[in-house]
């Protein structure tokens, strides 16, 4: 049960992200594909005052910590997916700074957005690994920033579920366009390479194949749904959050795989059409956004294979448009 605890958010990360500064008004900054991440890495040498001491600054070498490398290489990944993709510079669309702190706490076996910046466990060594390994655990916990400056999706039931949806279909599009892998080669895994040897599973979720990550003794079962008929209610977990993102997870999947080629460019730029058109509230849920990629997609790419693909992804999770 602790275990499976901390797959999700806990009361102190709510507090942090309620207590940050309000998002300000987006600014649409002119793409500038020219701009440039700048990026701190901390550690917090195993406490958990952030940011910690700076130990990497922006075009300073590798250090001798890879938790460190690992987390500026991360930052640096996301950011560029961001830019090259879709024009926008930082999660801020303004530039911001990308600050990350890593070796937080002591066998803190989790990774946060804190409504500032990202931080990092080392694991627990017995179920969780160094949350800096997987780039899309580091694309997931970037994305949150990006979530709270565009469309802010409350982290409760539906939105919440809609909020970390989109951390992972952005973190999965870190990892894919830094493999430059396309749509069908992609394993649409969060998290691989976090678990233990010890446990009986391959990564914290899968967008394919939702509800097959992990079954083990420890952990349990996966129990993300991919479709409304097995949409779980529960008061935990901020209302599932971590559970029912599944649905609309595997939606992405089946929208990207439905188009092929890159997942980033149409099917993960309608998802940023979305996010950043200024039609969805924080209280938007599941059948308003699923609506709201099949506008997004007709805007953009006219009335084809595009719309087609989103609209039979949303029918195939039981989500109605
Ligand atoms: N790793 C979790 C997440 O980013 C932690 C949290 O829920 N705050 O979703
Ligand atoms: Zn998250």
């Amino acid at each position: 049960e602790t275990a499976r605890r901390t797959l999700v958010a806990d009361a102190a990360h709510r507090t942090a992200r309620r207590l940050a500064p309000p998002a300000p008004a987006p600014t649409p900054a002119a793409p500038d594909e020219t701009a440039k991440p700048r990026r701190t890495v901390y550690d917090a040498e195993h406490g958990t005052d952030l940011p910690g001491v700076p130990v990497r600054e922006e075009g300073a070498e590798a250090t001798g910590d890879a938790t460190v490398n690992r987390a500026y290489a991360g930052l640096g990944a996301t950011f560029d997916l961001f830019l090259k993709a879709y024009g926008r510079n930082s999660m801020d669309g303004a530039g911001m700074k990308l600050l990350a702190t890593v070796h937080y706490d002591r066998n803190y076996a989790n990774a946060f957005w804190n409504g500032e910046q990202m931080v990092f466990g080392d694991g627990d060594d017995e179920i969780f690994l160094d949350f800096t390994v997987p780039v899309d655990v580091i694309g997931h916990e970037l994305t949150h920033g990006f979530t709270q400056y565009t469309a802010d999706l409350e982290y409760y039931s539906q939105s919440g579920a809609l909020n970390e949806s989109v951390s992972d279909v952005f973190g999965s599009l870190v990892k894919q366009y830094t493999l430059g892998q396309n749509a069908a080669d992609a394993d649409w895994l969060i998290g691989e390479g976090l678990l233990h040897e010890s446990v009986q599973g391959v990564a914290l979720r899968s967008m394919k194949a939702p509800g097959t990550a992990y079954d083990d003794d420890v952990l349990g079962k996966d129990p993300q749904p991919a479709h409304m008929d097995d949409y779980v209610r529960t008061s935990s977990d901020n209302g599932g959050v971590h559970i029912n993102s599944g649905i609309p997870n595997h939606a992405f999947y089946i929208a990207a795989t439905e188009l092929g080629g890159n997942a980033w460019e149409r099917a993960g730029q309608i998802w940023y059409d979305v996010m950043t058109g200024g039609t969805l509230t924080p209280e938007t849920r599941f059948t308003e956004f699923a609506r709201a990629t099949a506008k997004a997609a007709k805007a953009r790419y006219g009335d084809g294979a595009e719309v087609q693909a989103v609209l039979k992804a949303w029918t195939a999770v039981g989500v109605p448009t």
